[in-house]
């Protein structure tokens, strides 16, 4: 990418994610950036894009009605319903964020928005990122950089984590409501959620946490809309079977988003898919370079 970072993480810094799984930092991305990105961000939202390929979705609802007020909506790589967000100092530092923490060889490996509307937008459940992948690669690893494009604190959803947590291995997770109709994923293992740290931020801050880290968000209960950008970066790894077997929650689910994408992909959309896979390849390659 052509744009350059304009931070690095410093010893300390490096070395307390290391302990604690998650970090906290007061500004990744420059005022008026974080301006623009929330205009894009609002307008993706108000057009649902990529409802109808299962890209737009909410998280927390069987996400069957598009007539009913969505808690959680998501929207997955909003990189490719607005390519504007390509060049931005976020994505630039965060790249270099996560070529500190987790070798030269990281790349952007996936990105989404998460909106949770004023009053009403619902919490997400205590999790651990790498309970929603689909197959296991010796050698992953991933880190989330979560930038709110407003203040955020704990009446409007900020981000909750449990320090240490990331040293353990996935922990048994199910379907809110064992309902595999749901997205979401909710951790059903033993934690103790009294030690959990709240992290207040103002806008254009971020957190960063470990892909294994157990975190949280509560509810919108603020008058304001809560706007999240996510961008995650990891290892380039090759998926290996012989090693596990998916996770057996994930292997339950049977989401209306992903039965959308199915049907796009019927009506032609896995050649959309193909040149997105390609234009990933290449991406990563000049990551790489
Ligand atoms: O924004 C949220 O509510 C949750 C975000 C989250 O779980 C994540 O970025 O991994």
């Amino acid at each position: 990418m052509k744009t350059k970072p304009t931070l690095a993480l410093s010893d300390e810094q490096t070395q307390r994610f290391k302990e604690q799984g998650y970090l906290q930092l007061e500004n990744i991305s420059p005022p008026e950036e974080v301006e623009f990105l929330k205009s894009v961000y609002d307008r993706l939202f108000a057009e649902k894009a990529g409802r109808r390929q299962g890209a737009y979705f909410d998280a927390v609802s069987i996400d069957e009605d598009d007539n009913k007020p969505h808690t959680s909506p998501q929207i997955l790589d909003p990189v490719l319903f607005a390519p504007e967000l390509k060049e931005t100092v976020f994505r630039a530092n965060g790249l270099a964020i996560a070529k500190q923490l987790l070798g030269s060889k990281a790349y952007g490996s996936f990105e989404h928005a998460i909106l949770k509307p004023p009053g009403i937008g619902a919490p997400t459940p205590w999790h651990q990122d790498e309970a929603f992948r689909l197959d296991y690669a010796p050698g992953y690893d991933e880190i989330s950089i979560w930038m709110p494009l407003q203040p955020v604190d704990t009446t409007s959803g900020c981000m909750e984590f449990l320090p240490g947590s990331h040293r353990q291995p996935v922990l048994r997770h199910a379907s809110p409501g064992n309902d595999p109709r749901i997205h979401a994923l909710a951790c059903v293992d033993d934690f103790d959620q009294t030690k959990a740290v709240a992290c207040p931020l103002p806008a254009g801050g971020c957190t960063i946490h470990h892909t294994r880290t157990l975190h949280h968000t509560g509810p919108n209960i603020s008058p304001n809309p809560r706007r999240a950008y996510i961008l995650a970066f990891a290892l380039p790894v090759k998926p290996d079977y012989k090693f596990a077997r998916p996770f057996p929650w994930n292997l339950e689910k049977q989401t209306a988003s992903e039965q959308r994408k199915r049907d796009w992909r019927k009506r032609g959309g896995f050649a959309v898919e193909f040149v997105r896979k390609i234009q990933k390849k290449v991406t990563k390659l000049t990551h790489d370079a």
